[in-house]
């Protein structure tokens, strides 16, 4: 039995910068994965520090939390099957220069500490992650696919 998982994404200030948030996006619908959730937002002192709290005694900590807080940022809420280990594989590895080609940090990044795009690491990191970003009533899981749509508007004529 496949049970669909659904993870959180956010396209960090870099990506929203260089104009990349229609190209990351289309490459997670043509995936197949289905958004449930969408915004831009600036990420405040508290929700920067809830979020990276596994890296608080990192070197790289200070400038990690600065980046992040450095523009607005596009959070995603995604829903499919086995889509945390599908974004990952999709983003690539956390250093662009070792992503593979293909990838959207590959494609698009040059440093790690710039690296575009984030996306949770197990299914009990996304969940933690969308609660974070979201409140439970932002989250559409309901919406039908297009097929659904058309086929339910037909039967109502
Ligand atoms: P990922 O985002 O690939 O899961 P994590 O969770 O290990 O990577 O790191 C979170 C973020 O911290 C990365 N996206 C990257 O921006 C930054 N980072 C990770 N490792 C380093 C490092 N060695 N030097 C600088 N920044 C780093």
């Amino acid at each position: 039995m496949h049970t669909e998982e659904r993870t959180f994404v956010a396209v960090k200030p870099d990506g929203v910068r260089r104009g990349l948030v229609g190209e990351i996006l289309k490459r997670f619908e043509a995936k197949g994965y289905k958004i449930i959730g969408l915004k831009m937002l600036q990420v405040s002192d508290e929700l920067a520090a809830a979020h990276y709290i596994e890296h608080a005694d990192k070197p790289f900590y200070p400038r990690l939390i600065q980046y992040l807080q450095s523009g607005p940022i596009v959070a995603i809420a995604l829903k499919g099957y086995n889509v945390v280990a599908g974004v990952r594989h999709l983003m690539g590895s956390t250093d662009p220069n070792e992503a593979e080609v293909g990838t959207i940090r590959a494609d698009f990044g040059q440093l790690k500490e710039y690296n575009i795009v984030h996306g949770s690491d197990s299914t009990a990191s996304a969940e933690r992650e969308l609660a974070l970003y979201f409140k439970p009533e932002e989250l559409i899981e309901g919406n039908k696919c297009m097929s659904e749509l058309v086929i339910e508007s037909l039967d109502a004529q």
